[in-house]
């Protein structure tokens, strides 16, 4: 398991490289270039601008999160072989720089949604926060309007562009089944698999956060059936996942650990944090400590390390404690005690594993 910290950029996040280098055994960044508007090419001299800063940090850049996906391609427009030639070039640079694996998502309009950034925590941290029927009920308009005299209430991911033209959009999608958006998730699969082969990236969805539908829109990745079907339209290593047990865990009825089991080959990323779910629906986004939520993470860090996890991790969010102020979900301080949780569980595993291959090596 290779740990790697997300980080947003000079000036755009509150947390330093220097910072990121001493968390014990963080190697790498996650990084994107933010600002540039979705489906457009990747300037070169920026990104060696990261690499550049990465390098003298002692930090690589082996996974872009994300190269985001422009809403033409998910609508399946005439004119998303143009954006799909854009992808394939920023891919093919990301390549010259050393990129190992691009994370993106195909959910149709948003990226993750939460109703409360700030909800308060018994011990009086807080993190990000989903109310279900708030969703269910929520005037989209009037929320958009929300955003835009508070764009606190916005998310990375959920780009300003993106926003301005919801509108507009949500009209475009009436009427795109689920089966629709399969078939246009195929359709851009055939074009970048074979170019992130030849260029030795491996691609890996994110799941639907949270993994149902919201807002009347169709949704592909909630659940183990559906990622089955999605590995499966191309049967290859190019052709991944990015595990993300929070989203997943979103819905109780996924089994994280059952997926481990059958997708490990197919996972080159992982974003392991914890959620405790509500009887209700409600859920938030608690410590990554196994019994601080509802999500198995013991047993998702063991069922990783039987299959010998070599693929990349990172904490994903986090709470905000001990009066940080960051972008929501992306502290230093939470984030980093979930790496030593998440290190301690692998390391007792595989110092377990170690044993025991050696006792079986000495029976001999
Ligand atoms: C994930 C969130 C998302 C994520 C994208 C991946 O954990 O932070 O914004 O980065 O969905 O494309
Ligand atoms: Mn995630």
């Amino acid at each position: 398991m290779k740990m790697v910290f997300r980080w947003f950029g000079e000036g755009n996040d509150t947390v330093t490289l220097k910072q990121i280098k001493q968390i014990p055994g963080v190697e790498g960044i996650v990084w994107a270039l933010h600002d540039v508007p979705v489906g457009e090419e990747w300037p070169m001299d920026r990104i060696l601008q990261v690499k550049e800063e990465a390098d003298q940090a002692g930090l690589h850049i082996k996974v872009v999160e994300s190269v985001n996906i422009h809403e033409d391609i998910k609508l399946g427009l005439p004119s998303r072989d143009q954006y799909i030639a854009n992808y394939i070039k920023t891919i093919e640079k990301l390549a010259k720089v050393g990129v190992k694996v691009i994370c993106y998502n195909f959910m149709p309009v948003f990226d993750w949604v939460r109703t409360d950034l700030h909800k308060e925590l018994e011990d009086g941290s807080t993190a990000l926060f989903y109310e279900k029927d708030k969703i269910a009920g929520l005037d989209l308009q009037e929320h958009v309007q929300r955003i835009n005299a508070d764009p606190s209430f916005s998310m990375p991911g959920w780009e300003p562009e993106r926003l301005a033209r919801l509108t507009e959009l949500f009209e475009a999608y009436e009427g795109v089944t689920e089966e629709q958006l399969w078939a246009n998730v195929k359709y851009f699969l055939d074009e970048i698999i074979p170019v992130a082969a030849a260029n030795d990236i491996r691609m890996a969805i994110h799941p639907d956060d949270p993994p149902w539908s919201v807002f009347g829109l169709p949704r592909l990745m909630t659940g183990q059936a559906n990622i089955r079907r999605f590995l499966a339209l191309h049967d290859s290593p190019y052709n991944g996942l990015t595990l993300c047990s929070g989203s997943l865990g979103a819905n109780p009825a996924n089994d994280i650990v059952a997926m481990v089991h059958e997708f490990a080959e197919r996972i080159p990323f992982a974003h392991l944090r914890n959620v405790r779910v509500y009887e209700n629906g409600d859920f938030i986004e608690t410590s990554h400590r196994t019994q601080d939520g509802t999500v198995d993470m013991a047993g998702i860090v063991e069922a990783l390390s039987q299959h010998q996890y070599e693929g990349f991790c990172r904490p994903d969010h986090g709470r905000h404690i001990w009066d940080e102020h960051c972008r929501p979900g992306y502290g230093l301080y939470d984030r980093a005690l979930g790496i030593m949780y998440l290190w301690g569980l692998w390391d007792m595993h595989q110092k377990q594993h170690a044993a025991a291959t050696k006792g079986a090596d000495a029976s001999l």
